[in-house]
């Protein structure tokens, strides 16, 4: 599917989004139905080590046949079934949310419901990707406070850093909610450039060293004034707890395809809760079905910060459902019908689909 800007990061420039759906059909078990998972990972394996063509393979070769020869599958039970298997962390989540999806569907009862959501509403930021020139980056952050998004998070790397920051805080003054996500581009060595950022009054610096080095995110976190929040180092609940208890991070960024799924999603929001650490829902630009289940995992209580939430619209000429829309108040709707409360458009869907293959039980 086209982006409607490119959008670049430390690791690279996505002009187009390459997207993995997975729908299963379940009969005679815990959902009698049809539900849809959507896969975040990218089409190269850059960000992570998971890409589109590794994660069909590995749901195909790997994760259906036990799934199919289990005699019933609810969805509490897929992580346990597929924890044979190493990694692949967004294959599972795209799998356990189609199972998930399709048993709430059967059940009546939304994503939100199931999650353990407290509001009808959430407050929506937006990620910016890094700029040609800083003229582009301020004409962009200006276009998003006037859609009326709440906070605004800039990709920054060495290089195009505080200077584009602080000129953003400059134009738009110090009431803009700005934060930074540097997907792990710095090294700890890197510490007194980073404190540059500190009298720029962000929320937060995401993920400034790689995903294993929390040894590095200890330091940096003693020496910058600025709430240093993880992201690519946060792959489970117990992770978490850990990165928190080792004072790594102050605040938690959950994505469901990072850590295995939805419901491993709400153990990590409340592992953050029980630490009192504040976290918010991320983003890995999805259509409108991995948006409803993102919606509604960030209408849970501990979401206390604007996620990567964004409206259709931020990445969609053409959204796979009908679009969700930023409210004149800068939230958006958690959706409230059974399942996800979405499904994919069949025209839309026709017109975007490269290829589709079905597995069936044996026999
Ligand atoms: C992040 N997302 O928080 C990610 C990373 C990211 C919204 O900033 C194609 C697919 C391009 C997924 C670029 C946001 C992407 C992508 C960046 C995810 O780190
Ligand atoms: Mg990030």
């Amino acid at each position: 599917m086209p982006l409607v800007r490119p959008f670049r990061t430390s690791f690279g420039v996505e002009t187009t989004r390459d997207i993995l759906l997975v729908r299963v059909e379940m009969q005679g078990g815990s959902g009698d139905g049809e539900g849809w998972g959507e896969c975040v990972a990218m089409a190269e394996p850059r960000y992570s080590p998971e890409y589109v063509d590794g994660a069909q393979h590995v749901i195909e070769h790997f994760f259906a046949p036990p799934l199919l020869a289990a005699p019933d599958v609810p969805a509490a039970s897929v992580a346990e079934l597929l924890a044979v298997f190493e990694g692949h962390p967004m294959a599972k989540a795209a799998v356990e949310m189609a199972v998930l999806d399709a048993e709430l569907r059967a059940a009546g009862v939304s994503f939100a419901e199931h999650l353990g959501a407290t509001v009808e509403r959430v407050p929506a930021g937006v990620s910016i990707g890094i700029t040609d020139d800083v003229e582009t980056l301020l004409a962009q952050v200006a276009g998003y406070l006037d859609d009326g998004y709440l906070r605004i998070k800039l990709k920054i790397e060495p290089g195009t850093d505080i200077d584009r920051v602080r000129a953003v805080r400059e134009r738009f003054g110090p009431d803009v909610a700005l934060q930074v996500d540097a997907n792990a581009a710095y090294r700890v060595e890197d510490a007194e450039h980073l404190a540059a950022l500190d009298e720029l009054g962000l929320l937060l610096i995401e993920q400034p060293l790689p995903p294993d080095d929390i040894a590095g995110h200890v330091a940096l976190s003693a020496q910058l004034a600025t709430p240093i929040c993880l992201d690519e180092s946060i792959t489970s609940a117990g992770i978490a707890t850990d990165a928190i208890a080792r004072k790594a991070c102050s605040i938690v960024n959950i994505k469901a395809g990072r850590v295995g799924g939805y419901l491993e999603a709400r153990r990590v929001h409340d592992a953050c809760a029980a630490a009192s650490v504040p976290v918010w829902c991320g983003g890995m630009l999805e259509t409108g079905l991995g948006r409803a289940a993102n919606l509604a995992l960030a209408a849970l209580p501990n979401f206390s910060l604007p996620g990567d939430t964004s409206a259709s619209a931020r990445y969609w000429e053409t959204d796979l459902t009908e679009p969700f829309v930023l409210g004149p108040d800068g939230h958006i709707a958690v959706p409230t019908g059974p399942g996800l409360g979405v499904e994919p458009l069949p025209d839309v869907l026709d017109a975007v689909t490269t290829s589709s293959r079905w597995i069936t039980r044996p026999g």
